[in-house]
């Protein structure tokens, strides 16, 4: 596969002085984790999200979208990190050791970046494996087994829900300005494995493009950022990261 890369995207990747890269389910679906669109194997593909990822949806129903959260928060203990994510953990520490800046953030709720060895991974839609209390605010990590009952219960008596992003809510303060500062001001972004749709996350990319930042698409399929991109790589990610990272540092 490293026949195939060209080698400016290669220099470019070795040399970029701030990398930012912008990761979403499809970096994950080699782990075994479907993805949200895609027709036949994504979440939503016989389900409406609006009974489910939306706050609305959660208080009409809180026992069906709790189970639903629950069932894939258990999947993740059966799932490990792929190839994928374990080399943009290796590039981090190729770019950190060069004092190159390098931020990594993610719209997956999954966790397996951080599995793979990646640090200071920037959530932007939260994860599945905290869940709050939506009276008294109390949120903990849960990495047990299923819970005894649905809806989940905090001890004050509220209901818990998983720490999670869902349609019509902000998105992490923190997270999302750490995320803007990084896009606007890096000189080499990549997307991988996200359909770009949802904002504010998908809106990243406008930021690094308007600053003139070259812009690297990884996905199998095409995006509306994909005519943007100074390089789009249409393979499965799990591939090409390696391949990629391997080329160029023999360059
Ligand atoms: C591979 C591969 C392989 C497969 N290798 N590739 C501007 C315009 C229009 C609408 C809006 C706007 N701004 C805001 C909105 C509204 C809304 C939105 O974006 N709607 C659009 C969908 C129309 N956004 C929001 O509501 C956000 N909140 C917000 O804006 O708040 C404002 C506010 C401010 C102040 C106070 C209050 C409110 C919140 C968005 C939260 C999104 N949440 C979800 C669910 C999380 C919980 C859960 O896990 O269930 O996040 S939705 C879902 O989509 C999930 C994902 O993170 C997100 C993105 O999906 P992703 O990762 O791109 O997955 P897919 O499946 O779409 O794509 C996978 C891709 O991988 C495909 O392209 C494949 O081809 C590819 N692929 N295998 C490489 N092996
Ligand atoms: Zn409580």
């Amino acid at each position: 596969m490293s026949d195939t890369f060209d080698p400016n995207l290669c220099r470019i990747l070795r040399e970029a002085h701030s990398i930012a890269i912008l990761t979403g389910a499809g970096i994950s679906a080699e782990s075994g984790v479907p993805t949200f669109r895609d027709a036949l194997t994504g979440y939503w593909a016989n389900r409406n999200p609006a009974d489910l990822a939306t706050p609305e949806a959660f208080m009409r129903d809180p026992e069906l979208v709790s189970r639903w959260y629950d069932q894939r928060r258990c999947q993740l203990a059966s799932v490990k990190p792929n190839a994928g994510h374990v080399a943009l953990a290796e590039l981090q520490r190729l770019a950190g050791a060069e004092g190159r800046r390098f931020t990594l953030i993610t719209q997956n709720v999954d966790g397996l970046h951080e599995r793979a060895g990646s640090i200071g991974v920037i959530n932007l839609h939260g994860s599945l494996s905290r869940w709050r209390c939506i009276r008294c605010a109390e949120e903990k990590p849960e990495h047990g087994p299923a819970f005894n009952e649905y809806p989940v219960r905090c001890a004050c008596g509220g209901l818990r829900r998983p720490g999670v992003v869902w349609f019509g809510e902000a998105l992490p303060a923190d997270a999302l300005r750490a995320a803007e500062n990084a896009s606007r001001t890096c000189d080499l972004f990549l997307s991988i494995g996200t359909s770009a749709v949802v904002y504010p996350a998908a809106g990243l990319i406008d930021l690094a493009l308007a600053n003139a930042a070259r812009f690297v698409e990884i996905n199998l399929e095409p995006t509306p950022y994909s005519d943007r991109a100074d390089w789009r790589l249409a393979a499965p990610a799990g591939a090409v990261l390696p391949a990629l990272i391997s080329a160029s540092n023999r360059q």
